[in-house]
C-alpha cells in the first residue's frame, strides 16, 4: 500500500473516531448510561492531538543533526566534528520560523536563530559555560520551520547523541524517548553496529514498534562499502526485526549533504542522488502507520469497550422493561449478587486490592535504589562534576565554574529526582490503567444479556489491538488518566528542587580570593562539591523533616496515598456505574405499565440515536482492518 492510501484511510478512521467521541461524550451525563471513565476522556485528547513526535536518534556523530538540517534545507540545528547537540530540539513543521525554549513547568522564552547554538550546542558550552536558568529548567528548544516533505501532525526531534562521552547527554535522549510516537534512527557506514546502540534500539522497541533506520554520509563511501555495511549491520539487527512493526528491518543510505543542496535549491537531479526519495517513501509509511493505525486503533480500543458497555446496559435495561416483573427482579437480584462479589473483591480489603498493593511495592523499592545511587558519590554527576574541576586549566575556568557550579549541581540533581519520582509514577500508573482496564471488563461480563443486535461483540480483532498497544501509548494515556500520582507528587518535588538551590547557595560567592593559586581554587571548588553533595545527600535520604521522615520518605509516602486515592476513585467510579443500573432495574420492578412504557419509549430512542456511535466504530474498524493487514507491505 502507498503512503497516500494510508494517509487517506487514517484521516477517515481519525473522522471517524473524532465523531464517534463527540456523540459519546455528548450523552456522558446521560443517566440511562454509564457514566465515561477517565480513559474515555484521554482517548478523546488523544484522537485530537494535532502533533506526534518522531524521535530522530543515534549514536553521536552519526549525523542526525545534519540530516534535519537537510529536510529543512537550512543550516538551523547545530552541527560539528565535535560533539555538537546537548538538548532535544523540536522541529515543528510550520510556515513561519520561531524559537523558543520550553521549560519543564510549560512556560517558554522566544529566542533569536542565531541564539539557538548558544543553548542547544555543547561546543558553546564547552567555549562559554553551560547556560544556567535560575529557576528553571530546560525541557528542550522549539524551532518552528516548515518541513516541505513531511506532514503538518509530525514534528522530528533532534536528539543529543548516545554513547559515553557526556553521560547528561544519553539521559536526556533517553528522557524524551518516551514521548515518542516512532523512532528514526541513524547510523552511518564508518563501523559496524556496536553493542550500545543494540541496547538503545532495544529500548526505544519499548516504547515504538515503529521505527527505521537510516545509514548517513553514503557521499564519503564507495557504493560497495555501503552495500557491505548495511548487510553487515542488518545481520546485527535481525534479532530485533520481530519487534519492529514491519517485522523487517530496512537500513536506507543517504547522503544528508546532497539532500541539503537538493532542498536548498529545490533539485530534482540531487534530490536524485541523495537517495531520499527512498527514505522518504520509508518514513511516511511509518508516519502513517503510526498515526493511521497504531494511535487510531488504541483510541478504537478505548471508545468500542465504552460502546459495548452502553450497549449492554441498554440491553440490560431493555429486558427488564419489558419481561414480567417477577423475571425482571430475578435479573435484578443476579445483578445484585454480582455487585457483592464486586465489593467483596474490590473494596477495601479485598484480594484485588492486596495484589495490586503488592505490586506496587515494586516500583517504590526501585525509587529508593535509584534515589540512593543518585545521592552518592558514584553517580555521574557528582563524578563528572569533579572530574570537570581536576581537569581545569585556568583561572578564570575555575571562576566560571565557580560561578556556576551550584546553578548547575540544583539543575542536574533537580531533573535527575524529577525523572526519578516520574519513572516509579509511569509504573504505578501503568499498573493502575491494568486494573481500570480489568474492571471495565468485569462491568462488561456482569451484563450477561443477550447483546442487542447492533452492538459489536468484542473480536480476536480487538484483542489483538489491545495487546499490541506499546507502552508509550498506554504511557500518555495513563498519564492524563490518572494525573493526581503526578501532580501531588509535584509539591514535595518543587520544594526539593528549591530546597537544593538553597543548600547550595545560588549567587553566595564561592570564591572570594580572587588571586588565588588555581590549584588553591580547586581544592577550594572541591570542598564546596562536597559539601554540597552531603547537605544534598542527608537532605534527600537522613534528616528528617518536620513530620519526622525523609525527603525520600515523604516522596514514597505521597507515592503510596496517591495510588491509594486513585485506586479507591477508579472503584468508586465502577461501584457508582453498577449501582446505577441496578437502581434502574429495580425500579422497573416497582414500575406500573405506564411507566414501563414510557421507559421503553426512551431507551428504544437512545438506541436509535447512538446507531452512529455503532456504524462510526464498524467503519473505523473495517478500515483499521486493511491498515493492520497492509502494514507489512
Ligand atoms: N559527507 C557527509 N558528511 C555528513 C553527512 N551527515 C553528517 N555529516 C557530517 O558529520 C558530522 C556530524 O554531523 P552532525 O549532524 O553534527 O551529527 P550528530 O549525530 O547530530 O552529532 P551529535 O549531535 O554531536 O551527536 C558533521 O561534520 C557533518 O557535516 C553526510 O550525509 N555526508
Ligand atoms: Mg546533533
Amino acid at each position: 500500500m502507498n503512503y497516500t492510501d494510508i494517509e487517506r484511510q487514517s484521516k477517515q478512521v481519525r473522522n471517524l473516531l473524532q465523531d464517534v467521541y463527540l456523540r459519546i461524550s455528548q450523552q456522558s451525563s446521560n443517566n440511562l448510561l454509564p457514566t465515561p471513565d477517565a480513559s474515555v476522556r484521554a482517548a478523546g485528547s488523544l484522537i485530537r492531538q494535532e502533533q506526534y513526535d518522531v524521535v530522530v536518534c543515534g549514536e553521536v556523530k552519526k549525523g542526525k543533526s545534519s540530516f534535519i538540517n537537510a529536510l529543512m534545507g537550512e543550516e538551523i540545528l547545530p552541527t560539528n566534528t565535535q560533539v555538537a547537540t546537548s538538548q532535544v530540539c523540536r522541529i515543528i513543521n510550520s510556515d513561519t520560523e520561531e524559537y523558543n525554549l520550553v521549560f519543564t513547568d510549560g512556560t517558554r522564552k522566544q529566542i533569536s536563530r542565531k541564539e539557538l547554538s548558544r543553548y542547544g550546542s555543547q561546543v558553546d558550552a564547552d567555549m562559554y559555560g553551560e547556560p544556567v536558568f535560575r529557576n528553571h529548567q530546560l525541557d528542550y528548544i522549539e524551532v518552528k520551520h516548515p518541513l516541505p516533505n513531511l506532514p503538518k501532525s509530525v514534528a522530528l526531534v533532534d536528539t543529543p547523541g548516545i554513547g559515553a562521552v557526556y553521560a547528561a547527554h544519553e539521559q536526556i535522549t533517553r528522557n524524551y524517548l518516551k514521548k515518542a510516537a516512532a523512532v528514526i534512527f541513524i547510523i552511518d557506514p564508518k563501523n559496524p553496529i556496536v553493542k550500545a546502540e543494540q541496547e538503545f534500539i532495544a529500548s526505544a522497541l519499548k516504547v515504538t514498534k515503529q521505527i527505521m533506520f537510516v545509514m548517513t554520509k553514503m557521499d564519503n563511501y564507495d557504493e560497495g562499502v555501503i552495500q557491505t555495511m548495511i548487510s553487515r549491520d542488518m545481520e546485527i539487527l535481525a534479532p530485533l526485526a520481530s519487534q519492529t512493526a514491519t517485522r523487517r528491518i530496512d537500513i536506507l543510505p543517504i547522503s544528508s549533504t546532497l539532500l541539503f543542496d537538493a532542498t536548498k535549491e529545490k533539485d530534482e537531479l540531487l534530490l536524485e542522488m541523495s537517495r531520499f526519495e527512498d527514505i522518504k517513501d520509508a518514513l511516511l509509511k511509518m508516519i502513517y502507520n503510526t498515526l493511521g493505525f497504531e494511535i487510531n486503533a488504541q483510541v478504537y480500543n478505548i471508545l468500542n469497550g465504552y460502546n459495548t458497555r452502553a450497549m449492554q446496559s441498554l440491553a440490560e435495561l431493555h429486558t427488564a422493561v419489558t419481561s414480567q416483573p417477577a423475571a425482571a427482579k430475578e435479573l435484578a437480584d443476579k445483578k445484585f449478587a454480582k455487585q457483592q462479589e464486586f465489593m467483596r473483591d474490590w473494596g477495601a480489603n479485598g484480594s484485588k486490592i492486596r495484589e495490586i498493593n503488592d505490586a506496587i511495592k515494586q516500583p517504590i523499592r526501585g525509587l529508593e535504589n535509584e534515589a540512593r545511587s543518585l545521592f552518592s558519590q558514584t553517580h555521574h554527576i557528582y563524578k563528572n562534576m569533579a572530574a570537570e574541576i581536576d581537569n581545569l586549566s585556568s583561572l578564570d575556568e575555575a571562576k566560571r565554574l565557580s560561578n556556576n557550579m551550584s546553578a548547575r549541581l540544583s539543575d542536574s540533581y533537580g531533573k535527575s529526582w524529577k525523572d526519578t519520582i516520574e519513572n516509579c509514577a509511569e509504573q504505578i500508573e501503568s499498573i493502575l490503567a491494568s486494573y481500570n482496564a480489568h474492571l471495565n471488563d468485569l462491568d462488561s461480563a456482569n451484563a450477561r444479556v443477550s447483546v442487542d443486535a447492533f452492538s459489536i461483540k468484542k473480536s480476536s480483532f480487538a484483542e489483538r489491538l489491545t495487546s499490541g498497544r506499546n507502552s508509550y501509548f498506554t504511557g500518555m494515556f495513563i498519564t492524563s488518566v490518572f494525573a493526581i500520582p503526578l501532580t501531588l507528587v509535584a509539591a514535595p518535588l518543587t520544594l526539593a528542587v528549591a530546597a537544593i538551590g538553597a543548600l547550595l547557595g545560588i549567587g553566595a560567592g564561592v570564591m572570594t580570593h580572587r588571586d588565588t593559586e588555581l590549584k588553591q581554587y580547586k581544592q577550594q571548588l572541591k570542598e564546596h562539591l562536597n559539601k554540597c553533595f552531603s547537605q544534598i545527600h542527608d537532605e534527600f535520604l537522613v534528616k528528617p523533616q518536620s513530620d519526622g521522615l525523609t525527603r525520600l520518605q515523604e516522596t514514597e509516602d505521597d507515592l503510596q496515598r496517591n495510588t491509594q486515592k486513585t485506586m479507591e476513585q477508579i472503584f468508586e467510579q465502577h461501584k457508582a456505574n453498577n449501582e446505577k443500573q441496578l437502581k434502574l432495574i429495580e425500579e422497573q420492578v416497582q414500575a406500573d405499565a405506564e411507566k414501563r412504557k414510557q421507559k421503553l419509549a426512551e431507551i428504544t430512542q437512545l438506541q436509535q440515536q447512538w446507531k452512529p456511535v455503532v456504524t462510526g466504530l464498524q467503519q473505523a474498524k473495517a478500515i483499521l482492518s486493511q491498515l493492520e493487514q497492509n502494514k507489512a507491505l
